[in-house]
């Protein structure tokens, strides 16, 4: 099987690569970019392209020439940096995926494109939020993300194409640093922490949010597109989570660790109305039944595993 990445220099694609490559082979995967930068650093672990996914002509080429069968459509413009310009935000995130699911519906190619729990909104049920339930976004990235879901099952229904898709939570990683996200902050403050002993956090100290660690968003990413599609009742797009925390929970397991730690709350006004909106749990029991879905890392493990390898980093090792 060949498999094409596209947006694969951002957080998940980084790493999304080498997974790939371990199970496919590595010479079946590849790498594609719109950034020069992005594409010289994948370049040194998997053959890598410059690609705008928006450029149907090249992206074709790039379809046809390396006979590719799945694609993994990774190209987002996240939440708080989408609120800054929402007509770029609604360009980039929906023409990235018609072009992905038109070019799979004439190449025969499976589709993953990441949906979020940006989906939801404030008259979504927050607590062990439901599969299918109310979803009335208040972001233009969660107004991408819910159209995209629409499209995606369209594109299934309509013309056969084998689309997938998981509502990603926040993702926890220490490769390539996510951005422009609501959900970073449980990211960035494992450096500043172990740079300057302290972080001043954008988001409100009791907002709970889900969020996985990067191991389990790769299994996922490979899990649902390889199970067997008779088992799955839903497709775009499940419901995946591994834990859920507020700033101050995450903060004192950092604290058991690294004991003189110090937290401060300024709340980015952005931020906050988004992560109020979005759910506090959700219920991933339909990833569960129908693909398997079995999370392994929760918040006491992921923060061991982070700091360890994050002073590494910081260390040069
Ligand atoms: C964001 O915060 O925008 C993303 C997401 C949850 O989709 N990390």
């Amino acid at each position: 099987m060949n498999i094409l990445v596209v947006g694969a220099g951002g957080q998940i694609g980084t790493e999304l690569i080498p997974h790939l490559q371990s199970l496919y082979g590595e010479d079946n995967v590849i790498a594609a970019d719109l950034k020069k930068e992005n594409v010289d650093r994948l370049g040194q672990i998997s053959r890598a392209l410059v690609l705008d996914a928006l450029d149907m002509d090249n992206y074709k080429k790039v379809i046809s020439e390396f006979k590719i069968d799945r694609i993994y459509n990774l190209v987002a413009l996240l939440s708080a940096t989408g609120e800054k310009s929402p007509q770029i935000a609604w360009q980039i995130n929906m023409g990235a995926l018609i072009n992905s699911l038109e070019l799979a519906r004439e190449y025969n190619c499976s589709v993953f494109t990441p949906s979020s729990i940006g989906v939801f909104g404030h008259s979504t049920p927050h607590v062990n939020t439901p599969q299918d339930t109310v979803m009335r976004p208040n972001t233009i990235y969660g107004v991408c993300k819910v159209s995209g879901e629409l499209l995606s099952d369209y594109y299934h229904t309509r013309f056969g194409v084998d689309t997938r898709s998981v509502r990603f939570p926040g993702i926890i990683s220490n490769g390539a640093l996510p951005g422009g996200g609501t959900t970073d902050y449980a990211v960035e403050v494992f450096y500043e922490i172990l740079k300057d002993k302290s972080y001043v956090c954008p988001i409100p100290q009791d907002t709970y949010m889900d969020m996985l660690y990067m191991p389990d968003a790769l299994k996922a990413c490979t899990d649902l597109m390889d199970c067997d599609p008779s088992r799955l009742k839903h497709r775009n797009s499940f419901n995946v989570t591994a834990m859920s925390f507020s700033p101050k929970e995450i903060f004192a397991e950092i604290k058991k660790h690294v004991p003189d730690a110090k937290f401060q709350f300024d709340p980015d006004p952005v931020k906050t109305e988004i992560s109020a909106s979005w759910p506090d749990s959700m219920d991933d029991s339909c990833a569960r039944e129908e693909w398997g879905w079995n999370p392994k890392w929760n918040l006491e493990s992921m923060t061991k595993d982070m700091l360890s390898a994050i002073s590494a980093k910081l260390s040069g090792k």
